[in-house]
């Protein structure tokens, strides 16, 4: 069988509170969603691209483009269905990973729809549960953040990480761990700081943090590795990991102890699960990290984060920890302390609100398997 129709929609979402970074703060989140169709059976993805090249150098326009003009043909031209297939025929295509990952997504959701399995089964999860973690951006002052953290406590999360940058550091991590002595808090950077902001990161040691996130700028391991022998709470990167060679890298240099995989950044699954496989390898644990997905994208997550050396808590929170309305029924939530279930239907094994996906949707394309001369051409 063969795909025989994809659709892409650009979908606008309102957060429940606006979320702050180094980057800057946002009130929504505009993203995309993927459907890919085989014999009336549908697999969904999320690609999480944002719409300013922060984060990433992707946008959700760059995303839209190269899904619509390379890899929604390289799918319906070559008549790929199988994940691994397409992972390897859209590596000709340079970067532009969070695109690649929104398709990869929807493909393997679709495979274990067909095969009737949830997509834990699918990957080898060992876990049914997965520990939750709730990411809190940067407030107006720090006794709203304060306020922020222990309202998320009280809602039985277990784990804090808090947004840092230069000026929102020292008294953000001192403040929250004075008033919440005893919790696991670790404090990611998103890329903001430099070398001559050593003796600051150096401080953070202080506060028996878990870890801290990607202090320095992504294509940075080096740096990374100098500050990693300086410091003793462990540093996780997230912006630097994009592939397997740059995780390998970044062990090898000593840049970080602890790595973030997040399927968009790295991908997709296939990807993932190879640089999964060269931290357990090497007694390196990894986490699930997020880009505020929403449900279909997050149930995604889920079942990632059920592989063995996802030892520790993730960014995965729930639908109503980012949204008022989740695009998907029924909503994500803790299934008990600082834990969510991985849902156990098939494929992602939530179901999408088709209604609620076309209200949100700014833009809608589909795609059918028509042939493709760019790629007979080859
Ligand atoms: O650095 O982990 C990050 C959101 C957007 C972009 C980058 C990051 C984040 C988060 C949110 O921290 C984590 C979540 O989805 O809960
Ligand atoms: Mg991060």
């Amino acid at each position: 069988m063969a795909i025989e129709r994809i659709e892409i929609d650009l979908v606008k979402l309102p957060y429940v509170h606006f979320f702050e970074t180094s980057f800057g703060r946002s009130y929504d989140r505009t993203f995309g969603l993927i459907r890919v169709w085989e014999d009336g059976v549908c697999g969904w993805g999320e690609c999480v691209a944002e719409e300013a090249p922060l984060y990433s150098g992707e946008t959700t326009e760059t995303a839209w483009h190269v899904m619509r003009d390379f890899l929604v043909p390289l799918v319906l031209g070559k008549g790929l269905v199988e994940p691994e297939d397409y992972a390897r025929e859209a590596a000709v295509f340079r970067g532009n990973r969070m695109a690649k990952a929104g398709i990869e997504l929807a493909l393997w959701d679709l495979k274990a729809k067909k095969a009737g399995l949830p997509l834990h089964k699918l990957y080898g999860g060992v876990r049914k549960e997965i520990e939750a973690g709730v990411s809190c951006g940067i407030e107006d002052s720090i006794p709203e953040l304060v306020d922020a953290v222990g309202r998320y406590l009280d809602q039985c999360y277990k784990r804090i990480k808090i947004k840092i940058k230069p000026g929102w550091d020292i008294a953000a991590c001192a403040a929250v761990r004075e008033r919440f002595p005893d919790i696991m808090l670790q404090a990611d950077a998103n890329g903001a700081y430099g070398l001559k902001d050593m003796e600051t990161l150096k401080a953070l040691d202080a506060f028996d943090l878990l870890m801290v996130e990607q202090p320095f700028a992504p294509y940075d391991l080096w740096d990374h590795a100098k500050l990693q022998l300086e410091m003793k709470t462990p540093l996780c990167l997230d912006e630097s990991i994009l592939s397997l060679d740059t995780a390998r890298a970044a062990l090898e240099m000593g840049s970080c102890r602890i790595v973030n995989i997040k399927v968009g950044r790295v991908g997709g699954v296939v990807e993932t699960r190879r640089i999964h496989d060269l931290c357990e390898a090497r007694g390196v644990p990894v986490w699930c990290g997020g880009m505020l997905e929403s449900g279909i994208g997050r149930a995604h997550n889920l079942h990632v984060a059920t592989l063995p050396d996802f030892k520790l808590p993730n960014d995965l929170s729930a639908s109503r920890r980012y949204y008022e309305e989740d695009l998907i029924d029924p909503f994500i939530e803790l299934s008990g302390p600082g834990a969510i279930r991985v849902p156990d239907g098939p494929g992602i094994g939530v179901e999408p609100v088709e209604s609620r996906v076309s209200r949100a949707s700014l833009r809608h394309e589909a795609h059918e398997r028509v042939r493709s001369t760019f790629f007979e051409k080859k």
